[in-house]
Parts: structure tokens; sequence; C-alpha cells
């Protein structure tokens, strides 16, 4: 069911649901921003992760329906916090490969902005490597289209894809993501170290922020941290969760002048 009013599914049959996972500023601990995850409530197979049919999702071409109500939802939800007076979070949607070749995709964006009334500031993107590199010439112009419109936008999972180093610096993105395959071990795993410290260097000398994915443990935050890491996001802080725990957060967080 993908019947939307608004941008929100009002089908009381809807299956399909956004998490959303808090991400932490690691030097203040402050919560900037959340990613949506979708997740899809099945009526007999109960919840499904997202791993087992995003890829059916892209073959078949599903992705691009579904992407634009994750993208509109987001949105919405995303400003419906700020209309409640919550501290203002960013929000940030994963597009596949499929959905980021879609040729109206800037014009889906640029729509479920002004429609949801959420300023582009407070929209980022996050796409992989691999997506990027099926054909360059175009993601680079797309990015520079979006970059334009003041949508920002990451590297999801950086280092298990590919892209040269000379690509990379001209993408006009504004943040690294450290895929969380090389912060699970990284409290035991020199070679997790070394990649880590040598991405978040890279990350700062082109000037883009880096966040940790996947962040578990005291010990994977405090190495972030002491190697200058800029934010986290993981079961530490938080898991994925219904945007009512977000917003309980954000009032938790809201401290009353003396
Ligand atoms: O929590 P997690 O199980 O949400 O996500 C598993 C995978 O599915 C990750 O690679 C994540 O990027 C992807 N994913 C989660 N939500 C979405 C979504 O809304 N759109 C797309 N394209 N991928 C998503
Ligand atoms: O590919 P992408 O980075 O978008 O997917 C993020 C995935 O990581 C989602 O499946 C999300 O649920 C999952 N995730 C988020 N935090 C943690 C964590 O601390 N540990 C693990 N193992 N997975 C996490
Ligand atoms: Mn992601
Ligand atoms: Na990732």
């Amino acid at each position: 069911c993908l019947e939307e009013r608004d941008g929100r599914c009002t089908g009381a049959d809807c299956q399909f649901q956004l998490l959303y996972q808090p991400k932490v500023d690691l030097r203040t601990g402050q919560v900037f921003g959340v990613e949506a995850l979708i997740r899809w409530n099945h009526p007999e197979h109960g919840l499904i992760s997202p791993l087992r049919f995003i890829g059916l999702a892209e073959e078949s071409g599903m992705i691009v329906p579904l992407g634009e109500w994750v993208l509109r939802t987001a949105c919405f939800q995303t400003q419906a916090w700020r209309d409640a007076g919550l501290p203002p979070l960013a929000v940030s949607v994963n597009v596949s490969a499929r959905q980021f070749e879609e040729k109206r995709l800037v014009e889906r964006i640029a729509d479920a902005l002004r429609d949801s009334g959420l300023p582009p500031q407070a929209l980022e993107v996050e796409v992989t490597e691999s997506s990027i590199m099926r054909d360059l010439a175009r993601s680079v112009e797309k990015m520079r289209e979006l970059e334009a419109m003041g949508v920002a936008l990451s590297i999801d999972d950086f280092g298990t894809g590919y892209s040269s180093l000379s690509a990379l610096k001209s993408f006009p993105i504004s943040r690294l993501k450290i895929d969380k395959s090389f912060v699970s071990d990284l409290a035991d795993s020199l070679d997790d170290q070394a990649i880590a410290m040598a991405v978040i260097s890279l990350g700062h000398k082109l000037n883009l922020r880096v966040i940790a994915e996947g962040v578990e443990t005291e010990q994977q935050r405090d190495f972030l941290r002491a190697n200058d890491c800029d934010e986290m996001q993981g079961y530490l802080f938080s898991r994925p969760v219904p945007p009512e725990r977000i917003a309980e957060m954000l009032a938790a967080s809201i401290t009353l002048p003396e």
C-alpha cells in the first residue's frame, strides 16, 4: 500500500513503516539528525528487513514508488517534529542505485521538500560509491543539482564499494559514512583501526564530516572520538526507533531555563 496523503501513508493496512536512527555528534553528545530506515510489516511474516526486499524492489522497479514514499514520509515526519517545537533535526534517506539513476529523482526531491515545508538543508541523501560509479558523469551532474538545491549528500558504506580517489575528489558531498564492517572489530583489529583512521583523515582533508555507523560499544566510541571522528550512529546510543520515540528523545533533551 503506497497510498498517501500529505506524504504519509493513510491506508490503515499499510505494511511499510519508517524507523529512525539517531546520529550523534561525538564532541557534544547531541543528536543532530536521524537516518530513515524502512521496515516491511508483513501480515504473515512479521517484520521483514530491507535486506530481503530492497534488491527485489530494485529489480522489479517497485523501488521508484517505494523510494518516493520513503522520501516523502521522512520529509513530512521531520517537519512534523519541527512543527511540534522540538529541536530541529536533519534527516537522511537511503537512495539505491536504480532510484539514484532515475531521471526525475531531483524533481521528486524538490516536490517532497516543497510539499512538506522541510528546508532543503535538513535533508540528506545517502548513496553508495557503487551507485555513483554506475554512470560517473551523470551522477556528478545529479549531485551538483542536489547541491545547488541545498540538499546534502553522503557516501554510505564507505570503503566497501569502489570509487577512485580522483572521483571522490569531484563529488559534491558533505559526509563519509565509515561502514559498520570496519567498526565491529575496531577494538581488536589493527587493520580496522588503520582503515578507520585513514577514512577520518581522508574525509577531513577533503573537508567532509565523517560519521561511523554500527557503533555498539563504548570502546568503539572512545577509539573513534580519540581519533577525531565527528559523529556516530549505532546501537550504543540507539537502535532505529519509531518516530514517537525520537520525539520523546528530543523533548527530554530540551533543558528549561532556570
Ligand atoms: O536497518 P537496516 O536493516 O535498516 O537496513 C538494511 C539495508 O537496507 C541497509 O543497506 C540500508 O541502507 C537499506 N535500507 C534501509 N532503508 C532503506 C530505504 O528506505 N531505501 C533504500 N533504498 N534502502 C534502505
Ligand atoms: O547500509 P546502511 O548503512 O544504510 O544500513 C544501516 C544498517 O545498519 C541498518 O540495517 C541498521 O539497522 C543497521 N545498524 C544500525 N546501527 C547498528 C549497530 O550498531 N550494529 C549493527 N550490527 N547494525 C546496525
Ligand atoms: Mn545508510
Ligand atoms: Na552503511
